[in-house]
C-alpha cells in the first residue's frame, strides 16, 4: 500500500465524487458565475483520443479552481450523437443506429470518468435524446416562425411581417407563398451529390474528388427541394458582434473572411436588340433600377464598377436562370452538354486558381450600358451560381480570372487603369498582355480619364443610379444554409406538407404544434437507400407520415436534419436540462449565461461557431435568450501530433544509404548514385542516437536520419490510447503531462517517456508525505508541526503565487514546473511542515485531483479537497531579507558575507570589511581598489 498506486487510489475517488455529487452546479450561481465549457464529442465507435482530454483536462483545471475560488461552477459534458456512421454501421449490420450510438455514448461515459473530470453528471445529454431533439426541433419552429426585418436588423415573428397589397389582392396562396419565402427556414432547390450507382445521396464527407467515397463511383449534382436557413440575413450581426469577443484573432479573422463582406455595384446590361438599346435605356432613367433584374437585362455584381469600360465579355454560371433564354439555337447542344459536364464538379473544383478555365459562347450579345458597345455573353464554370448575381461583366485586364479566359479563349483586353510608372511589367498591361489588378489612375474610360480608382467608382455608380441602371451593393461571401440532409439517423423536421385527395403535395405546409413534439423517428425495417433522389424516412410506414388534422391530410417532411443542429444551442440545454416545458427557463438562462470559457479544437472555427452564433441570434430576437453572443471567452486547444517518428533511406538488401547518396530516380522514386533503389523507411527509436543538433543511427553514425512528429492516424498506426496509458501511468500522471507538454494552444508531439517523467514527479509528491519504505502506510518521519523556515515560507508563498497567476492565464505548463520546483526543494528538506504540504496539495488538486485526495486524507483531512478554498500568498514573505554573495580577493573567493537583496555597492564593501574572515586575510596587505556588483559580490584588489 504505502507505494503510489493510482490504479487503487483513483476509481475509489470517481466513486466518491459520483456518490457525494461532489461537483453538483448550485442551483442558483452566487455572486460570482463562471460558466466553463468543453466542445462536446461525437462518440465515435473508436473512443476518446488523447486529443480530447487535452481540453478537457484544462476547462477541468478551470473549473476545479474557480470553485475553490468560492465561485458558483457549471461544468457540463454531453454527446453530440447523430451523424454518420452510426447510420453507415446500420446498414452494414441491421442494427439500429440508437443501439451503436447507446454502446459508443457508454464507453465515452467510462473514459471520461475514469480522467476524473468534475463534470455534473447530472446534466449529462446527448442530442439524440429524444427529451433533447423535442427543443432542437422547437427552435427550428422559431426559425419557421420568424422573418428577418432589413430595417430593424433583427428577427420578427412572421405574423408581423406586411403583405404588399397586390400579394394580398392575389388571394390566399399568393400570400401564403409570399410567407414562405421570408421565413428563416425556408424550402429551396439546392445540389445534392446524387450516386446513381449506390442509389443514394451523399454527404459531402463521402464523395472524395467528385466520386464517391465507397466505391468510386460517379457523383452527379442535381437539384432537390431542401430547406434552407436564412443566415445571410445575420451576416452584418454576426460580422460586428465579433468585435466584442474574447477570442483568438486567428479564428475571428476566419469567420469574417467566410462571411465575406464586399462593397461594390450591381449594374444591369441590356440584352435585347442593340437598336432598342437607346428606348430601353431612357425607359430606365424614368423607372429607376428595379429591385429584381428584368427579362432584358443581365444583371451582375462587381466590386470594381470603375473597370466597366474595360468589360469586353459577360458570363452567366452554368446554372444561371437566364441561360436557356440567352443561348442562340445553333449553340444549344454545345452549351448543354458543357453543363452537364459543370454538374459534376464542386464550386472548390471550379474556383481552384490553377485549374483551365473553360466555357462556351452563348451566341447573344449584351449592350455595355456606359457606352453602347455589344459584347459577347458567355457561360463558364468559373462563375458560381451561387455568389453577386451568378453573372459577370469579365474585365480581363484587371482581373485575373478573366485575364486567363480571354487568353484562352481571344477575347479582347482592354486595359482602363494605369498602372504606375515603375510598375514591372507595364508596357505588356499596356498593350493588354499582361493583367493589373490594382488600383490607378483611368485610362480608355471616356469622361473618367485620368481619375483615381476611388473616384471613378464612387462616379460611375453614381451616374448608374440617376439613369437606373445600377445600384452600389454589398455582398457576402457565406451562402444560406442547407439545412436538410436525406438520412435517417438525424432529427425529423417538425414540418407538415398539406396534400390533395389524390395525395399530390399543395405546396402549403405547416408546423407541428409544439405540443406535439417530438416528432419521433420513425422504425424502420432495414437502413439501406432505396435507390431514389429522396431521403430514407420516406419508406417509413404511412402510420408515421401521414397525419390528419381538422379534416386537412399532410403528409411528414422526410427530409432530417444536420448534424450541426444539436450542437448549435447545447450550450443552453446544460443550464435547464430536465425542463419538459420550456427549451430554457428564462431566469435560469439570465442567470449563467454567457458562456464564460469556451474550449475545442480549431477545426470548428468556422462553421460549428457561426451556426450557433447564428442560432443565438435568432433566439435572441424572439426573446428565449438574454445575450447577443454565446460564447464570451474562446480557446483552441493546439492538436497533438504522434510520438516523434525517425526515418531514413535503405537499399534492397536493408542496408541504410546515406541521404546524401539519394537522388530522384528518372522513373520516379528514389535511388542511390550508384543505382541502387532505395526506399524511406521509419526506424525505431532505440536504433537512433543525438549526435549534435540531429540524429544518426545507432549502427553506422555517418548515417543521419530524420525525426518528424506526424498527425495521429489510424493508418500510420500512431495513434495513443488514453485506457493504455490510463493503465500504465494512471489518469493523474496522464491529465498532467498534457497540460505539462507545452502552452495548450501549440502544437505539440506525444512521448510516452513524457508521460512517465510526469509519473516521476507524482511519485515524488507521493514520498514527499508518504514514507513508503514502509509495509503500512506511514507519514514521512521528516514531517512536522511547526512553521515554515524563511526559506520555506518563501518557496512556498511564491509557489502560490505563481501557480494562482499561471491557473488564472491558463499556463498550466508554467504552473506544473513550479510546483515541481516545490517539491525537489521540499524533498530535501528535514524539517517539512504539514501546514505547507497541505497548501501544496490545494495547488495541486486541480491538476491532479485524485493524488490529491488520497494524500489530503492521509494527512487526516476530512471530505473533499475540492471543497478547500484556494490559498492566499504574502507578499511580505515574498521578500527575501538577506542574500549570500561571495567576497574575492583578486577574483578569488575568500570568503562569504549575508547583504540585502537590495544593498547599495558601498553597503555591500562596508559590510565585507566587516566581515571575521576577511579582515584576518587583510592582514599585512594593501586594498589597491574595491568593486562591488549589486546582489553578486564584492571583490578586492589587494597587494
Ligand atoms: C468586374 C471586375 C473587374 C471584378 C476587376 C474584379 C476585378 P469579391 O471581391 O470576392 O466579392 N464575381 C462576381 N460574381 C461572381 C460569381 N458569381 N462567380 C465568380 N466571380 C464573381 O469578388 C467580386 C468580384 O468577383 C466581382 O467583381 C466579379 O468580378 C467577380 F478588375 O467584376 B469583378
Amino acid at each position: 500500500m504505502p507505494r503510489y498506486t493510482p490504479a487503487d487510489i483513483e476509481p475509489r475517488w470517481q466513486a466518491y465524487w459520483e456518490e457525494n455529487k461532489t461537483f453538483a452546479t448550485p442551483e442558483t450561481p452566487g455572486s460570482k458565475k463562471r460558466y466553463v465549457l468543453d466542445m462536446f464529442p461525437y462518440p465515435s465507435g473508436d473512443g476518446l483520443h488523447v486529443g480530447h482530454p487535452e481540453g478537457y483536462t484544462a476547462t477541468d483545471i478551470v473549473a476545479r479552481y474557480a470553485r475553490m475560488r468560492g465561485e458558483s461552477v457549471l461544468h457540463p459534458m454531453g454527446f453530440d450523437a447523430f451523424g454518420l456512421p452510426a447510420e453507415e454501421h446500420a446498414i452494414k449490420t441491421g442494427e439500429h443506429p440508437r443501439v451503436q450510438t447507446q454502446r459508443n455514448i457508454d464507453n465515452f461515459t467510462r473514459q471520461l470518468k475514469m480522467l476524473g473530470f468534475s463534470y455534473d453528471w447530472d446534466r449529462v445529454l446527448a442530442t439524440t435524446d429524444e427529451r433533447y431533439f423535442r427543443w432542437t426541433q422547437f427552435i427550428f419552429l422559431v426559425l419557421f416562425d420568424t422573418w428577418f426585418d432589413p430595417q430593424q436588423q433583427r428577427g420578427r415573428p412572421i405574423a408581423e411581417l406586411p403583405i404588399p397589397d397586390q400579394i394580398r389582392a392575389a388571394g390566399e396562396a399568393a400570400v401564403d407563398d409570399y410567407i414562405n419565402s421570408r421565413r428563416l427556414a425556408y424550402l429551396d432547390d439546392a445540389l445534392v451529390n446524387w450516386c446513381p450507382n449506390l442509389g443514394t445521396v451523399l454527404a459531402n464527407e463521402e464523395v472524395v474528388d467528385g466520386k464517391s467515397d465507397v466505391g468510386s463511383h460517379p457523383v452527379k449534382r442535381i437539384p432537390l427541394r431542401q430547406w434552407m436557413l436564412r443566415i445571410t440575413d445575420y451576416a452584418e450581426r454576426l460580422l460586428s458582434g465579433l468585435d466584442d469577443l474574447d477570442w483568438p484573432t486567428g479564428i475571428k479573422k476566419l469567420q469574417s473572411d467566410w462571411i465575406g463582406r464586399s462593397t461594390g455595384a450591381e449594374v444591369d446590361f441590356f440584352v435585347g436588340e442593340a437598336a432598342k438599346f437607346e428606348a430601353w435605356k431612357s425607359a430606365r432613367g424614368k423607372s429607376g433600377f428595379p429591385a429584381k433584374a428584368s427579362d432584358d437585362a443581365l444583371r451582375v455584381y462587381t466590386t470594381r464598377p470603375d473597370t466597366l469600360y474595360g468589360a469586353t465579355y459577360m458570363v452567366v454560371s452554368p446554372e444561371h436562370p437566364m441561360l436557356d433564354q440567352l443561348t442562340a439555337a445553333d449553340q444549344s447542344a454545345e452549351v448543354k452538354a458543357y453543363c452537364e459536364k459543370a454538374s459534376f464538379k464542386s464550386d472548390r473544383e471550379r474556383t481552384e486558381g490553377d485549374r483551365e478555365k473553360s466555357g462556351v459562347f452563348t451566341g447573344s450579345y449584351a449592350i455595355n450600358p456606359v457606352n453602347g458597345k455589344p459584347i459577347p455573353i458567355w457561360v463558364a464554370d468559373y462563375v458560381l451560381a451561387g455568389y453577386g448575381t451568378g453573372a459577370i461583366m469579365a474585365v480581363p485586364a484587371h482581373d485575373e480570372r478573366d485575364f486567363e479566359f480571354a487568353v484562352q479563349y481571344e477575347l479582347p483586353i482592354i486595359p482602363v487603369v494605369q498602372p504606375p510608372a515603375d510598375a514591372e511589367n507595364r508596357d505588356d498591361i499596356l498593350a493588354g498582355k499582361a493583367c493589373f489588378a490594382a488600383v490607378g489612375n483611368a485610362i480608355n474610360s471616356g469622361p473618367m480619364d485620368g481619375k483615381d480608382t476611388a473616384e471613378v467608382k464612387q462616379q460611375i455608380t453614381a451616374q448608374l443610379d440617376a439613369e437606373g441602371l445600377g445600384n452600389s451593393a454589398v455582398n457576402y461571401k457565406l451562402r444560406d444554409w442547407l439545412f436538410s440532409r436525406q438520412r435517417f439517423w438525424g432529427e425529423p423536421f417538425p414540418i407538415l406538407h398539406e396534400i390533395d385527395q389524390a395525395g399530390n403535395a399543395t405546396g402549403r405546409m405547416r408546423g407541428v404544434d409544439p405540443s406535439e413534439l417530438p416528432v419521433r423517428l420513425p422504425e424502420l425495417e432495414d437502413f439501406k437507400p432505396h435507390g431514389r433522389p429522396e431521403p430514407p424516412l420516406a419508406k417509413a410506414g404511412d402510420e408515421w407520415l401521414y397525419v390528419t388534422i381538422d379534416g386537412k391530410r399532410y403528409r411528414r417532411e422526410t427530409n432530417t436534419m444536420p448534424q450541426w443542429a444539436g450542437s448549435c444551442w447545447y450550450y443552453l440545454r446544460y443550464i435547464d436540462p430536465h425542463n419538459d416545458s420550456a427549451l430554457i427557463d428564462p431566469e435560469k438562462e439570465a442567470q449563467w449565461m454567457p458562456v464564460d470559457l469556451y474550449v475545442g479544437g480549431a477545426e470548428h472555427a468556422v462553421l460549428h461557431l457561426l451556426y450557433s452564433r447564428f442560432w443565438h441570434k435568432v433566439l435572441y430576437d424572439r426573446g428565449h435568450v438574454s445575450t447577443p453572443e454565446p460564447f464570451g471567452r474562446l480557446i483552441n486547444q493546439g492538436m497533438i501530433l504522434g510520438e516523434v517518428e525517425f526515418t531514413g533511406y535503405f537499399d534492397e538488401n536493408d542496408q541504410p544509404v546515406s541521404t546524401k547518396d539519394v537522388k530522384k530516380s528518372a522513373g520516379g522514386g528514389r535511388e542511390s548514385k550508384d543505382g541502387r533503389k532505395v526506399t524511406l523507411k521509419s526506424i525505431a527509436d532505440d536504433q537512433v542516437e543525438k549526435q549534435g543538433e540531429g540524429f544518426v543511427l545507432k549502427s553506422d553514425s555517418s548515417i543521419k536520419v530524420e525525426s518528424r512528429a506526424n498527425k495521429m492516424s489510424k493508418s500510420r498506426g500512431n495513434v495513443v490510447n488514453p485506457d493504455v496509458v490510463v493503465d500504465e501511468y494512471g489518469a493523474d500522471a496522464l491529465r498532467l503531462y498534457e497540460m505539462f507538454m507545452g502552452p495548450l494552444e501549440a502544437t505539440k508531439p506525444w512521448s510516452m517517456a513524457g508521460v512517465g517523467g510526469v509519473r516521476s514527479f507524482l511519485d515524488r509528491v507521493w514520498r514527499m508525505i508518504v514514507d513508503d519504505q514502509q509495509d503500512e502506510l506511514v507519514l514521512q518521519s521528516a514531517l512536522s508541526q511547526g512553521d515554515c523556515d524563511d526559506e520555506q515560507n518563501r518557496m512556498l508563498h511564491a509557489t502560490i503565487k505563481k501557480v494562482t497567476e499561471d491557473t488564472d492565464a491558463m499556463s498550466f505548463n508554467t504552473a506544473i514546473a513550479r510546483m515541481m520546483e516545490f517539491t525537489n526543494f521540499f524533498t530535501r528538506s528535514q524539517q517539512r511542515p504539514i501546514e505547507a504540504m497541505k497548501t501544496f496539495l490545494i495547488l495541486l488538486s486541480p491538476y491532479a485531483p485524485h493524488l490529491c485526495e488520497e494524500l489530503w486524507k492521509i494527512l487526516g483531512q476530512d471530505g473533499s479537497i475540492a471543497h478547500q478554498s484556494w490559498p492566499q500568498w504574502d507578499e511580505a514573505a515574498l521578500v527575501q531579507s538577506s542574500i549570500e554573495v561571495p567576497v574575492q580577493f583578486n577574483g578569488k573567493v575568500k570568503s562569504k558575507i549575508q547583504v540585502s537583496p537590495d544593498a547599495k555597492p558601498d553597503e555591500m564593501i562596508q559590510a565585507a570589511l566587516e566581515d571575521a574572515k576577511v579582515q584576518s586575510l587583510l592582514e599585512g596587505k594593501n586594498i589597491v581598489k574595491k568593486i562591488a556588483v549589486p546582489g553578486r559580490l564584492v571583490n578586492l584588489v589587494v597587494k
